[in-house]
Order: C-alpha cells, then sequence, then structure tokens
C-alpha cells in the first residue's frame, strides 16, 4: 500500500505542489479563528474526551488509542510487535502470541481497526487489526485494551482487505492482497496466471477465545484491497475491491494499470454458508495457529491448525459476482442504508457509485458480460448509480455522516470532499496536510454514524511540525463536519503510519475499562497471592523463583544459588489491588525487556547470567515514594559450585512492611514522579 501511495504521490507530484497553493488561497475552507478552532478541540485539565479513537500504528504494528477532540495519546496496544517497553512478546506469557507458521515472527503492519458490533452498530466490546504481512487478525479486549487473541490466516499473502465486520461480528475478514499459488509452491513466477490464486477469508469473530476460519473462497489471481460489509438492506453480502485484473506480476505501477476497469467482487456470504451446509466446500490442508491469551492465568498458548474450508464458486452459483469498476479501486464503502456501495478509483477520474438494489436486479435479468472462472461479471450501466463528477484528484476512501452525506479522502489533490448520495454533487471542500490516506468519522462506516468529527490521515507531514531530522510524524488532523461547511479543528502527530481509525463515544465504554485483575481469580502456575507466597526451586538448569511485588518491595529480594549455565525464571505477580497500580522489573544484563505488571498479573521473564557476580534488580515503574527503594540482588556462582539455592521471604516483618507501605502511600499521592 505504501508503495502504491508513493507511486501516486511521484506521479502526481506536479499536480500536488499546484494543488496545496490553491488550496491554502481558496475561502471557506476552515475559516475559523484560532481561537474559535483552540476551543471547540480544548478539553480542561481533569476532564474527558468524548470519543474514544483508535489509530492503527501501521508499519510500527501496534494500536494506538486516542481522545477527541483534543487528540491526545492515551496508550499504545501491544499487537503484532515486540514491546521491550511492557515485555510484550519478550515475557513468557505473551511470547506464544506472536507465533506463526513461519515460527516466531515479532513485527507486522497494522492497517484497519474495526470495532464489533451488533445490528451494524459499534458496541465497543473489541476491537480487530488486521496483520498485513503474515497475514493474522487480531482481537483487543476492550476492558483490559490488551490483545487477547490472534489468528493466522493460511493460503493467503498480504491480509490487507481485513478485518472488516459484518453487522453482528458474526465474521470478520481478510482477502489476499497478493495472489500466490494456493497452496503455496515452487513454481515459476512467470506461471502467474495458470497458478497464482486469490482467496477471501470469513472469520468467526463473535466468541472471545474462539475465532476460527469459517471457510474461504477461492478467487481469481487478482489483488484484493479492501472491503465491507452490507448492512441494513445489503445484510449478507460483504464487498471487496481488486486491483490487478490484468494479473500483471512485475511493474504493476504500469503493468496492473492498463485496464480501464477493474471489479468489486461482491460475495453473498449466506449462500457461501447454505453451499457449505451441503457439502460443496473441499477441506484442505493449511498450516496456521491460533494464539489465545487464558482470561485467568494470563498466559497464552499456541495451537496449530492443519486444515481449513475452501469454497470454490464453480460449485456454488450465485455466491460471488463482479462489478467492473474503474480504475484499479482502493477503498470500497458502504453507505448507512446499506444501498450505495462507494469504489475509490485512485486512478479515476470520478467516483463510481454502485447500487445495491440494481446489482440485484442485473443479477436477478442476467445482465452479465461473462465470467472468469465461473464468476459472472456483471454489466457496469446494470449496476452503477451514478458518478461523482470533479471530485478531486485521486479518491481513496469514503465515509459517511448520519444526514446521507460522503466524504472521500483525494489523496493526490490533498483534500476531503464532501457530497451527496444519490444528487453527487460535491457540497464542499477542504484542504489537508498533506496527501490524505484514509479519513474516519466515529460511526461512519456504521448503519449510524455519530458524526460531528472526521479524522484525516495523511501520509505527508513537511512543514506542519518542527521538523525532526529526516524522518517526520505522520500527521492526523481533525475536521467538524456538524455544519454545511467543514472547519479545521486541529493537527496531531500520530506514531509509525495510521492507516485507519475506529471512533466511538467514551460514555458508551469507559464504565467497561478494568480496574485490577482479582488475585483471587490468578490461576497462573507460578502465581504468588501473598508476601509470603514466594518461592524458589531447582529444576536441573531452571531456576524458578516465585517473587511479589508490592509497595515498596520484591519479596524476596535476595536471591542466592544461582549458577553460571543456569536459565533463571521471574516469576513475579504484582500482588497490589488497587486501580493504577504497577511495578517493573528489570534485571542487569537481561537480553529480552523488562516486565510491566498490572495490579494482580503474573508475569515471567527468562534470565540467562554469563558471568559470576551479584546483579541487582528493580522496579521501573515510579509506584511510590518509595520506589527506589524497590530492588534487591541475585548472587551468581561459578557452575557446580556448592553455594546453596536460597531466597530471603520473609525478612520484613508485616509491621515494618505495613508501616513502609503507608509511608508509600502517603507519598504516593502528594508527590511527583521522580
Ligand atoms: Cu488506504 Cu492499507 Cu486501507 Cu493505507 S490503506 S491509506
Ligand atoms: Cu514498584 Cu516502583
Amino acid at each position: 500500500m505504501n508503495r502504491r501511495h508513493r507511486f501516486i504521490l511521484g506521479i502526481g507530484g506536479a499536480v500536488l505542489a499546484g494543488t496545496l497553493a490553491f488550496a491554502c488561497s481558496r475561502p471557506g475552507a476552515g475559516n475559523l479563528t484560532a481561537g474559535d478552532a483552540a476551543s471547540r478541540v480544548y478539553v480542561a485539565p481533569g476532564s474527558h474526551d468524548e470519543y474514544y479513537a483508535f489509530l492503527s500504528g501501521g508499519f510500527n504494528g501496534q494500536m494506538l488509542v486516542y481522545g477527541l477532540p483534543s487528540g491526545r495519546l492515551l496508550k499504545m496496544i501491544s499487537v503484532f510487535s515486540q514491546n521491550p517497553e511492557n515485555g510484550w512478546g519478550y515475557n513468557e506469557e505473551t511470547k506464544p502470541m506472536l507465533e506463526t507458521s513461519h515460527g516466531f515472527v515479532p513485527w507486522d503492519d497494522t492497517h484497519h481497526p474495526a470495532l464489533s458490533q451488533t445490528d451494524g452498530i459499534p458496541d465497543g466490546r473489541w476491537l480487530f487489526i488486521n496483520g498485513n504481512n503474515t497475514p493474522r487478525i487480531a482481537r483487543i479486549d476492550l476492558t483490559t485494551y490488551e490483545t487477547t487473541e490472534i489468528l493466522e490466516i493460511p493460503n493467503a499473502a498480504g491480509g490487507h482487505a481485513s478485518p472488516f465486520t459484518t453487522p453482528s461480528s458474526k465474521y470478520v475478514v481478510s482477502a489476499t492482497r497478493f495472489s500466490v499459488p494456493i497452496p503455496n509452491a515452487d513454481v515459476p513466477i512467470e506461471s502467474y496466471k495458470q497458478n497464482f490464486r486469490g482467496t477471501l477469508s470469513f472469520v468467526t469473530a463473535d466468541k472471545p477465545g474462539e475465532m476460527d476460519i469459517a471457510f474461504q473462497i477461492m478467487m481469481p489471481g487478482y489483488n484484493y484491497d479492501l472491503g465491507r460489509a452490507g448492512k441494513a438492506v445489503s445484510d449478507g453480502w460483504f464487498f471487496f475491491s481488486t486491483y490487478n485484473s490484468e494479473q500483471a506480476y512485475t511493474k504493476l505501477e504500469v503493468n496492473a494499470s492498463q485496464n480501464d476497469k477493474d471489479f468489486v467482487a461482491a460475495v453473498n456470504y449466506v449462500r457461501a454458508e447454505e453451499c457449505i451446509a451441503a457439502g460443496e466446500a473441499e477441506a484442505v490442508p493449511a498450516n496456521y495457529r491460533h494464539n489465545v491469551v487464558d482470561p485467568h492465568s494470563r498466559v497464552a498458548v499456541s495451537h496449530q491448525r492443519t486444515s481449513v474450508r475452501v469454497l470454490d464458486p464453480e460449485d456454488c452459483e450465485g455466491v460471488v459476482y463482479l462489478m467492473p469498476t474503474p480504475k484499479s479501486p482502493h477503498g470500497v464503502d458502504v453507505d448507512p442504508t446499506g444501498e450505495y456501495i462507494v469504489a475509490g478509483g485512485k486512478l479515476a477520474t470520478v467516483i463510481p457509485v454502485h447500487s445495491f438494489s440494481r446489482m440485484l436486479k442485473a443479477i436477478e435479468d442476467r445482465q452479465f458480460d461473462g465470467d472468469i472462472d465461473d464468476i459472472p461479471i456483471l454489466k457496469y450501466e446494470a449496476t452503477i448509480a451514478g458518478e461523482v463528477q470533479n471530485p478531486g484528484l485521486g479518491p481513496l476512501h469514503t465515509e459517511f455522516d448520519a444526514n446521507g452525506n460522503a466524504y472521500t479522502s483525494m489523496f493526490i489533490s490533498s483534500e476531503i470532499v464532501k457530497w451527496k448520495l444519490g444528487s453527487w454533487e460535491v457540497l464542499d471542500r477542504i484542504p489537508v496536510y498533506y496527501s490524505v490516506g484514509h479519513l474516519m468519522i466515529p460511526g461512519g462506516d456504521s448503519r449510524k454514524p455519530w458524526g460531528q468529527y472526521l479524522v484525516a490521515m495523511n501520509k505527508i507531514t513537511k512543514d506542519r511540525y518542527l521538523p525532526t531530522g529526516p524522518e517526520l510524524a505522520h500527521a492526523a488532523q481533525l475536521i467538524d463536519i456538524s455544519g454545511n461547511k467543514m472547519t479545521m479543528l486541529l493537527d496531531f502527530p500520530t506514531l509509525g503510519e495510521p492507516h485507519y481509525a475506529q471512533a466511538i463515544p467514551a460514555s458508551l465504554i469507559k464504565e467497561n475499562s478494568l480496574r485490577f485483575h482479582r488475585l483471587s481469580d490468578n490461576t497462573h502456575p507460578e502465581a504468588v497471592r501473598t508476601l509470603q507466597g514466594g518461592g524458589i526451586r531447582r529444576e536441573g538448569k531452571r531456576v524458578h523463583i516465585r517473587m511479589a511485588a508490592i509497595r515498596s518491595h520484591f519479596a524476596p529480594d535476595n536471591i542466592e544459588g544461582a549458577q553460571v549455565g543456569d536459565t533463571v525464571l521471574f516469576h513475579v505477580t504484582n500482588v497490589e489491588q488497587d486501580w493504577d497500580i504497577l511495578h517493573g522489573f528489570a534485571v542487569m544484563g537481561a537480553n529480552n525487556s523488562e516486565l510491566i505488571l498490572g495490579p494482580g498479573e503474573t508475569r515471567t521473564i527468562k534470565w540467562v547470567p554469563r558471568t559470576p557476580g551479584v546483579f541487582p534488580f528493580y522496579c521501573t515503574d515510579f509506584c511510590s515514594a518509595l520506589h527506589q527503594e524497590m530492588q534487591g540482588y541475585i548472587r551468581v556462582s561459578p557452575a557446580g559450585s556448592n553455594v546453596t539455592l536460597k531466597a530471603n521471604l520473609s525478612e520484613r516483618s508485616a509491621s515494618q512492611v505495613e508501616r513502609a507501605r503507608n509511608v508509600a502511600n502517603a507519598g504516593s499521592l502528594t508527590t511527583g514522579g521522580r
């Protein structure tokens, strides 16, 4: 995707420069005074934002949580990338989450967050996000803001059209961006047309911990780019954009831009379910992983799966139709009524809009222009509802408000264009800085947009912020869409490359946020529930240390008897039962990361000492006035030494501990961090 955008930027560079000059001098766009705009995004100290916004991290592989309208960054959720900041993918509990059929994959490229929905309306139970490079879908639990499940997608390469949800999150999807041999095999690349295919995967998503590939649909060897579920009148259908119907396999920027039209594939997944029930799908061998966190022990396990159900449209008449769409379409977006399917033809001069009802009629009347692999091609004139004329240059993505308006991002001309569904007239345009990719309206992809704001996610930042060397932060811009004219409110820098985002009113989900993990529910096999509950044991060359963390010490805090050649496992439990009281754990010379421990949580870090000596460990999260006292030592002896294995498990008397805690707690309320 990035490469394609840069290509477009390349060819559009001259146009872009011209448009920006024009845009800056245009009246009517963003004509608020600075003071007005500032007051509209001002969230007073101690007050909360109206919306949670979830922006993908793009090439950082994670998920970002922002407040709107302030644009304040609240959290980065670890998903597909190891994160030494909190130990994600480094500690023993979470390492299995990053297992794939290719082994341990500690990074991915996240593009499209998708909030779970009920009846086509975001419900804030979960957030899904795709891994684009090694195709995967992750589930984030919005009570803990943690990734709890990751499913790998087999028979796929480039999980880009993902993980868009059906109206009640029965399914989320993943479509191959790159066609590949299926099953993958050692064949000449020149045999593309003969051997390469695409797949559309439907993944069951409504049962946490049980994500599974319900079925895959085998498709022609094109590139599948984006997708959206039908809703309301078109519930039961799914729409995917494709490009490279030329089936080029080299120099795609030229060779995949030959055809005047590519396709939007319309998939009747209810029909697919019928064909599968009738035994038309084939179970084929596949190798992929399902990784899931146990909610009580909070330990992840990785399971291998060995088969997947594949449906060939040849065996299921009526499951897929192709709608010709100009030209190398990118986004495909369905309006809140479910009637209109808007394609973003990134090289097209118009925005083509298909009509769902006309599509059904065309199918009924068999208005076909031939077929590809038994998939009927519908006549363009038979499905098209209208075209937005002169919308701007490089239309990519469209979102909707609740009043029948659509908003399309224009990559090349760097603007958001507002237009009317049905009349297709352009109503307003506002420049954005610069080269916008996705845009997002809270609920703007759903049956019931909340509207009010629009976030433009821009690819190129240039002069918008203080320079920080060759790489600048990507920029998001917040636009007020509550009136007839769009008004620019705020720029805010982002991390990585947010491609897409979701947002939901904070009032709908903030009360669900978990405050701490209950120690009494902690079933981790090495959990410690009391200060005296720690322990130490040797199993061959492995030394297990069970340790409690509490303001402001570790118990035990002195360990002796480990030897060079041992693998030491620190199992640390934060025994606090209090909101926002975290501890950290870091040991000198560790080759992985620290641990960050939520209240009530157990985490394990592996440490392999290389030389004899005494090594300190300490708490890395400023937890109390005596945080800096929260430390300990581990003594390492030469291999074969006769120093006995021991730990001081209860050296402090209970009263000493109590006194220290009281001081610490009082301190943590009145002092800032050190
Ligand atoms: Cu347009 Cu990956 Cu959805 Cu980038 S994608 S912008
Ligand atoms: Cu515990 Cu700092």
